[in-house]
C-alpha cells in the first residue's frame, strides 16, 4: 500500500503548480464534474500535471468513444497523487463512475483517487486501482480478478456523507460487487480526482468520468 505516503517536498511542488497553472472548471455545472476526453485535449483543458514523470497522451477510448487518457510512468514511482489531477471544488457527490484499463496483471496502476485538502497535503477519501495480484483493489480490499488490456466500469453508487466515515457501494461492469466501503478518512467533501499509477514503468487508460451531486 502506497496510499499514505506523502513528503513535504512533493506539497511545495504542487501547491506551486496549480497556483501557475490556475486550472479552468472541467466539465459542466459546479454539481457536476464530467470528462469524456474526446476533445483530446488534457493537460491545457483543466487537468494538472503532477511532479511524477508520466508521458500524457491521448488514446482509443472507452465503451465506444474515440478517446481516453494513457498515463505513462517513466521509470519509479515517487509519490501518491503524482500523475495529473483536477480540482473538484469541495464537491460531495452521490454517483462517481469511470472507466479503466491496464495492459498487465502483476503491477499497480490505474490508481482513481479522491481526496480533500490542500494539493500535496490530501487526506485520503477512496483509491482503487488495478492491483499487483491481479484482482482491483477497492478501499484497500482486494476484490474481483481482472484481465489485462481490458476496460472496466467503475460506478460508486449510495455515498452516504452522513455516515462516519463516509460510505460507497463498488459496481463493476453494471454489477454491484461490495456494499458499505469505508471512505479512509472521514471528510466533508472532496477537492481533488486525482489519476496516477504505483509502479514503476506501468501504463494506464482512464476514461468517461463522471462526478455528480
Ligand atoms: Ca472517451
Ligand atoms: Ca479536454
Ligand atoms: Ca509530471
Amino acid at each position: 500500500m502506497h496510499l499514505f505516503k506523502l513528503s513535504g517536498i512533493i506539497l511545495v511542488i504542487c501547491f506551486t503548480a496549480f497556483v501557475f497553472s490556475c486550472p479552468a472548471p472541467g466539465g459542466s455545472s459546479s454539481d457536476e464534474f464530467t470528462d469524456d476526453f474526446e476533445d483530446g485535449i488534457i493537460l491545457d483543458d483543466g487537468w494538472v500535471d503532477g511532479t511524477g514523470d508520466y508521458t500524457v497522451d491521448t488514446d482509443t477510448g472507452a465503451d465506444g468513444t474515440t478517446t481516453s487518457v494513457k498515463l505513462t510512468l517513466n521509470g519509479a514511482w515517487t509519490g501518491n497523487y503524482n500523475g495529473i489531477y483536477h480540482p473538484l471544488n469541495a464537491m460531495k457527490p452521490t454517483y462517481v463512475s469511470w472507466y479503466a484499463k491496464t495492459d498487465q496483471t502483476n503491477m499497480e496502476a490505474g490508481i482513481f483517487a479522491l481526496s480533500r485538502g490542500p494539493k500535496g497535503a490530501e487526506t485520503p477519501a477512496v483509491g482503487i486501482y488495478f492491483f499487483s495480484d491481479s484482482t482491483i483493489m477497492v478501499n484497500g480490499g482486494a476484490a474481483v480478478p481482472y484481465a489485462a488490456n481490458t476496460w472496466y466500469h467503475h460506478e460508486l453508487k449510495n455515498i452516504n456523507w452522513n455516515n462516519s466515515p463516509p460510505t460507497f457501494d463498488w459496481w463493476l461492469d453494471g454489477v454491484e460487487r461490495g456494499a458499505g466501503y469505508n471512505f479512509f478518512f472521514d471528510i466533508p467533501s472532496f477537492d481533488w480526482v486525482d489519476l496516477y499509477n504505483f509502479s514503476d514503468n506501468t501504463v494506464s487508460w482512464i476514461d468517461e468520468i463522471v462526478i455528480r451531486e
